[in-house]
C-alpha cells in the first residue's frame, strides 16, 4: 500500500513509518516538525540523540535499501497544500499522528491551550475536509486516546468505543441503540480527541469516508525492533515533566538517581502498551478496514491497566529507586479502578508485550547510557490544571516527602 503517515517524525510515528516500510509499504512522512520546536521552546531535548529526519530516512534507506520519503508539511496551517498533496499522491491510507499529545502542554498557559485546539482540531477537519473534496477513499486511522472515557469503569468494563443504551420511548418501548461512549475528558489535549471523535463520526456518516479511531493507552518502552537496527534510528524519548508519561519517566528517574514523582497518593488507575505494541496495532488496524458507509471502526490500544502507585513501587524494588509522594499538579480522580475491554486486536492476532522485568531493566539501561543528557531541573511536571492548583505545586521534588521502599 502506499501510506502517509501524518506526524511520522513523533514518537510513535517515526517507529510506525519504519514497521510500515519493513512491511514493504511505500511509506510517505507529513510533518511540520513542531515536536522538535516544542523541545526547543520548552529547553529539552530528547534523552536520546535524534537524528533530523532527512538523515533518519537516508540511514533506514542505507541499512534496508527501503526508502521513506519526507514532506514538510503543516496540516493545520497548510490546507491547500496539503489538498494538492493528497490529490498528486492519492496514498491507499492514511495514518494521523499529526496532534499535540501532551496533557501537561495543553494545560500550561491560554496560548498553550490555544495551540493545542487549534492545531489538533484544524488538523483533523483539514485532512477530512480534503479527502471528501478530492473523493480519495483512503482508510484513515487515527491515533486517538483512552482518555476519551475519563478513567471510571463504574464497575463495567469500558467497551470499545460504542455503548449499548436502551431509551424509553413515548409508547413506553424501549429502543434499543449503540452510541459513543460518553466523552469526559480530563485535559485540553483530551478534550481535542474528543472532538475529533465528533468530527470522525460526522464524516463517515455523511460523506461514507472509512475511519478507524484508536483508543491508545499510556505508551512505554522506546526501542522496537525496526529502531534497534542502527543506533541513528533511535526513537525520542521524552523525560520533561510536560512531555515524559508516567512509566517511562520513572524508568529514567531510576536510572539517574532521581525519587520517582508520583502524583498524589498514585492512586490513579491508566492502561499501557508498549511501543513495539503500539505499531503492531497500527499495521493490524490497516489490514482490517471499515466498509465505505460502515460507522467509525473503534479499538481500544491498550494491553493491561496499572495503578502509578503500583508502577513505582515495582521500579523502586528493581532499581532501589526513592519514590516521592508528591502534591497532584493535575485535577483528577485520586483513585479509581479500570476494567477495559480489548478483545479486537487480541482477535486480529495482537500478541501482548505486557510488564517484565527483562523490558523495564532494558528502558532502565538506555536511560543510563544517556543519563549524560538529563537536566534534572525539567524533571518536575510544573502545568497546573487550575490556578488553585498552582501554587501547591513541588517545583523541587529531590530530597523531600522521601519514602524509601525495598
Ligand atoms: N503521573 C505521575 N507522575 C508523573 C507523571 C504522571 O504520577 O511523573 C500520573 C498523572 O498524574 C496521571 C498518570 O500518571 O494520573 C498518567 O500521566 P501520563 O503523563 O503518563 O499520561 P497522560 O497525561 O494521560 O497522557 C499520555 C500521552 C497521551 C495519551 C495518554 C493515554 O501523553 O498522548 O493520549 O497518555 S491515556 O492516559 O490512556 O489517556
Amino acid at each position: 500500500m502506499k501510506i502517509a503517515v501524518l506526524g511520522g517524525d513523533g514518537f510513535v510515528g517515526w517507529p510506525t513509518s519504519l514497521h510500515l516500510s519493513a512491511r514493504d509499504h511505500e511509506v510517505h512522512i507529513l510533518d511540520n516538525l513542531s515536536r522538535r520546536w516544542i523541545d526547543t521552546e520548552l529547553g529539552v531535548q530528547s534523552l536520546t540523540p535524534m537524528d533530523s529526519i532527512q538523515e533518519r530516512t537516508r540511514i533506514w534507506h542505507q541499512e534496508t535499501g527501503r526508502r521513506i520519503h519526507f514532506h514538510l508539511i503543516d496540516l493545520a496551517r497548510d490546507y491547500e497544500v496539503l489538498k494538492a498533496w493528497l490529490a498528486e499522491h492519492r496514498p491507499d491510507a492514511i495514518v494521523h499522528f499529526a496532534e499535540q499529545r501532551a496533557a501537561p502542554y495543553s494545560m500550561k498557559s491560554d496560548r498553550h491551550k490555544n495551540y493545542t485546539v487549534n492545531n489538533n482540531v484544524n488538523a483533523t477537519h483539514n485532512l477530512l475536509n480534503a479527502m471528501v473534496e478530492i473523493d480519495l477513499d483512503a482508510h484513515l486511522v487515527h491515533l486517538g486516546t483512552m482518555g476519551v472515557y475519563g478513567y471510571s469503569s463504574v464497575g463495567a468494563a469500558i467497551p470499545e468505543g460504542y455503548l449499548p443504551v436502551g431509551v424509553k420511548t413515548l409508547s413506553g418501548e424501549t429502543a434499543r441503540q449503540e452510541i459513543l461512549y460518553p466523552a469526559n475528558p480530563g485535559s485540553i489535549y483530551h478534550m481535542t480527541k474528543c472532538l475529533d471523535q465528533l468530527l470522525f463520526q460526522f464524516y463517515a456518516k455523511n460523506d461514507g469516508l472509512r475511519i478507524t479511531d484508536l483508543h491508545q493507552g499510556i505508551v512505554w518502552g522506546t526501542h522496537t525492533d525496526e529502531t534497534k537496527l542502527h543506533q541513528q534510528l533511535i526513537n525520542r524519548f521524552d523525560y520533561d515533566g510536560d512531555y515524559g508519561t508516567v512509566l517511562n519517566r520513572f524508568l529514567i528517574q531510576a536510572a539517574i538517581g532521581y525519587p520517582l514523582t508520583v502524583h498524589g497518593t498514585g492512586g490513579q488507575t491508566r492502561a499501557f502498551i508498549h511501543i513495539q505494541d503500539s505499531v503492531r496495532c497500527i499495521d493490524l488496524a490497516l489490514e482490517s478496514p471499515p466498509v465505505r458507509g460502515e460507522r467509525v471502526k473503534i479499538f481500544n490500544q491498550m494491553t493491561e491497566t496499572h495503578r502509578v502507585r503500583d508502577l513505582a513501587e515495582l521500579v523502586a524494588r528493581m532499581t532501589g529507586a526513592k519514590v516521592a509522594y508528591l502534591p497532584n499538579p493535575r485535577k483528577e480522580a485520586a483513585e479509581n479502578d479500570l476494567v477495559v475491554k480489548n478483545e479486537q486486536f487480541l482477535e486480529l492476532g495482537l500478541d501482548p508485550t505486557t510488564l517484565a522485568e527483562g523490558l523495564l531493566a532494558e528502558v532502565v539501561d538506555v536511560a543510563k547510557k544517556y543519563a549524560y543528557r538529563v537536566d534534572r531541573s525539567r524533571i518536575p511536571s510544573i502545568s497546573a490544571w487550575t490556578k488553585d492548583i498552582a501554587p501547591t505545586i513541588e517545583r523541587d521534588p529531590e530530597g523531600k516527602r522521601l519514602k524509601s521502599v525495598g
